[in-house]
């Protein structure tokens, strides 16, 4: 049975459920983990931290991913391990697993159809959820368990607080992913969510051999060149409103054909906007196939970008949030500037 958890401050009442979630994975045999669509740090060392974990006790386990690794994120320990298909349906008694999201359409096309063939389902999440209440959105009278803590830096906190609840070692393999999720989304502790707990479990992590100058090379100083020509011209449209509170850039489908760069290669372009001494709300704007775009919202003040995404039809957190949508880049930048220069009360553009 789970051992009592030593539970940090940061997560006031939520043992319960984390001790409802130990005792689900404890006894099933067979899983179905993961996580959301175009996967970043968080989701994928969330759920090879957990995958390898499980395999380590005898699991049948099955790691599945949407569309393949990035390749950016190919030196995590168990890659090999992911596919991209899954049988359908699911074979009997399949525990599903969802990581680093709350939503089936966040998984992929194939999320609904698991929700429905699973036999029990825990998420395992850190975003806002706007979806219904627990077991609303499933049929069926099977086991449903959502530990959704938001103010967590990382999914992979909640990977770590389960493998430690249960008495499971941590391997050098399973701390190597679940240190590369903290800081892809503390972006290297950077940003508001890094806390006291953050360090220390950090700190744990690299006791158990993770060697953080090997992440921090695979990934910050790992970039092809084509990247940051890409960068480069996506600087280019930087656009300054609200007495310098915003900040945009974009890019097109012209200039991921002229420098070669994929989609993939965009990761933290909004860093670049964030990064400016002004600048409250950063904006990226990325349309990587024509009339397809999606948003990256950062903020640095009191503004909530989940609440900003949430009318476009996206999500996230507080401090960093997303959508997608049709359209041309210039079409939602122009609706989005319409948005804020409506709460800024400002449309005038100032120089850099
Ligand atoms: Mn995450």
């Amino acid at each position: 049975m789970a051992a009592k958890i030593d539970m940090a401050e940061s997560l006031p009442g939520d043992t319960k459920t984390l001790e409802a979630v130990m005792e689900l994975i404890s006894k099933a045999d067979r899983f179905l983990l993961t996580c959301h669509v175009k996967p970043d740090g968080d989701a994928l060392g969330s759920l090879l931290g957990l995958g390898l974990a499980l395999m380590g006790r005898g699991r049948d386990v099955t790691l599945f991913t949407e569309e393949p690794v990035p390749y950016k994120l190919g030196f995590l320990p168990g890659t090999e391990y992911i596919v991209n298909e899954a049988p359908d349906p699911l074979p009997p008694g399949t525990t599903l697993v969802i990581l680093d999201c709350n939503e089936p359409s966040r998984i992929g096309r194939y999320g609904q159809r698991f929700i429905n063939q699973a036999s029990s389902i825990l998420v395992l999440d850190h975003h806002l959820s706007r979806g219904p209440s627990p077991g609303q959105d499933i049929s069926g009278d099977h086991p449903y368990i959502r530990c959704i803590l938001p103010d967590v830096f990382a999914a992979a906190a909640l990977v770590f607080w389960v493998l430690k609840g249960l008495g499971w070692p941590i391997s050098r393999d399973i701390a190597t992913n679940l240190y590369t999720a903290i800081l892809s989304d503390t972006g290297s502790f950077r940003h508001s969510n890094t806390n006291k707990t953050t360090f220390e479990m950090a700190g744990e992590l690299v006791g158990y051999g993770v060697d953080p100058y090997f992440v921090a090379n695979m990934l910050y100083e790992n970039h092809p060149l084509c990247r940051q020509h890409l960068l480069a011209m996506a600087l280019d449209t930087i656009e300054i409103r609200g007495h310098g509170r915003i900040g945009l850039i974009q890019v097109t489908p012209e200039m991921f054909r002229a420098s070669g760069a994929t989609e993939q290669d965009t990761e933290d372009f909004v860093g670049h906007v964030r990064c400016i001494d002004t600048v409250e709300i950063a904006i990226f704007i990325k349309e990587a196939r024509a009339g397809q775009v999606s948003v990256s919202l950062r903020s640095k003040s009191s503004f909530n970008v989940a609440e900003l995404a949430r009318e476009f039809g996206g999500g996230g957190h507080f401090h960093a949030a997303g959508f997608r949508t049709s359209g041309t880049a210039s079409d939602v930048r122009a609706a989005l500037l319409e948005r804020l220069d409506a709460y800024f009360g400002d449309s005038e553009e100032t120089d850099v």
